[in-house]
């Protein structure tokens, strides 16, 4: 077979006669089922992405280096892109979703645009930053979840007087799969304060919804999920019990309208891991973009382990046994594809794992 053949399996060790039939089926676009199926359909899952920790305190300098050699309107979006050494240069995470860092300045304004792909924010750092969404604007905090679903305008802007820095994450190689990616830009740098600040919160996350409501999108009406509420969820929980052995104390964040996840690529989900938690193992499905917020401990990923404290990031990949542990009382705050991969019937988890 000529070296211009394209072919993804080795192809010494053939017969001529075979290595004959492959380079024509080659050359009509044509390829041997035989040789890939094993490697197409692996008996379970065989991920490139790799588990792996990030350090806030060594991202943090870079991120504020960036902000010192280029704006947020030149940037339009002055993110580090949190790539998994396992997919280099393809701005991913996971193989299902992307991530990164990114970073308002005091008086900074990021221009409001809209796309298909959909996006969370976990705020990690400082306050006087908002997002709007569809013409309401919010301020975020740090440990706050907020959304914007897909085909959402949203702009950022920083009134305040300190750095305001949040963990991004998109379903951006989904849509791709998909080949689906719509963008637009705003016709103008912000979107004007069209629905008063809270309206979404007074309508939407009171246990009630206007009695005519109709839903909009397929993501959540709340836009905003405050730490202030999250986090006394999960320590009134704690103190309530149960603890489960491998999760601690974990919820899910969901759409009121509806009980389901809040956009229907991307769940999220927050956990308080009680002081001297010696987790058992657990595994899922669904590749999982972890953050840190407070406390500190380790997870045992397959056979990895991370040390994580606060603002660090870290990533367990599909179907990798994990283990948490917790020296201190701690809160994590995670997401993953798991919407998207229970309603194509493909999501899995086992608990415990044999070890
Ligand atoms: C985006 O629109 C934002 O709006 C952040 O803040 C990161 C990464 C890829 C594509 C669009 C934002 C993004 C993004």
């Amino acid at each position: 077979m000529d070296s211009s053949t394209a072919t993804t399996f080795p192809t010494t060790g053939l017969s001529p006669e075979r290595r004959d039939l492959y380079a024509r089926l080659d050359k009509k676009s044509a390829a041997p089922l035989w040789e890939v199926l094993g490697k197409i359909i692996p008996p379970e899952p065989t991920p490139e992405t790799v588990s792996v920790v990030w350090r806030y305190d060594e991202l943090r300098p870079l991120l504020l280096e960036a902000g010192r050699l280029l704006t947020a309107k030149e940037a339009e979006r002055r993110v580090l892109v949190l790539e998994n050494p396992g997919l280099r240069g393809q701005s991913r995470i996971t193989q299902s979703l992307y991530a990164g860092l990114q970073l308002i300045l005091p008086g900074e304004v990021a221009p409001a645009h809209r796309h298909a792909a959909a996006a969370l924010r976990f705020i990690v750092e400082g306050t006087g930053a908002y997002t709007a969404v569809e013409g309401e604007r919010t301020m975020m905090h740090p440990g706050d979840f907020i959304l914007t679903p897909s085909w959402t305008y949203h702009d950022h802007g920083n009134p305040g007087d300190v750095p305001v820095i949040w963990l991004d994450g998109l379903d951006v190689p989904i849509v791709n799969l998909f080949d689906a990616s719509f963008r637009e830009s705003f016709p103008g740098e912000t979107q004007p304060n069209a629905v008063p600040e809270g309206d979404s919160h007074a309508r939407y996350a009171a246990n009630m919804l206007p009695v005519d409501w109709t839903p909009k999108r397929a993501s959540s009406p709340i836009f905003n999920y405050p730490y202030s509420r999250s986090r006394e969820t999960v320590h009134s929980l704690y103190a309530n019990g149960p603890v489960h052995e491998c999760h601690g104390v974990k919820v899910r964040y969901i759409n009121p309208a509806q009980g389901g996840p809040p956009m229907p690529t991307i769940g999220a989900f927050l956990q308080l891991l009680p002081k001297g938690f010696r987790g058992t193992p657990y595994r899922a499905t669904d590749a999982t973009i972890y953050a840190a917020v407070e406390g500190r401990g380790q997870s045992r990923i397959g056979d990895t382990t991370v040390t994580w404290g606060p603002r660090d990031i870290f990533v367990i990949p599909s179907w990798a046994p994990v283990s948490h542990e917790a020296g201190e009382e701690s809160v994590l705050f995670s997401f993953s594809d798991r919407p998207a991969q229970q309603v194509l019937g493909l999501w899995r988890e086992q608990a415990p794992v044999a070890s």
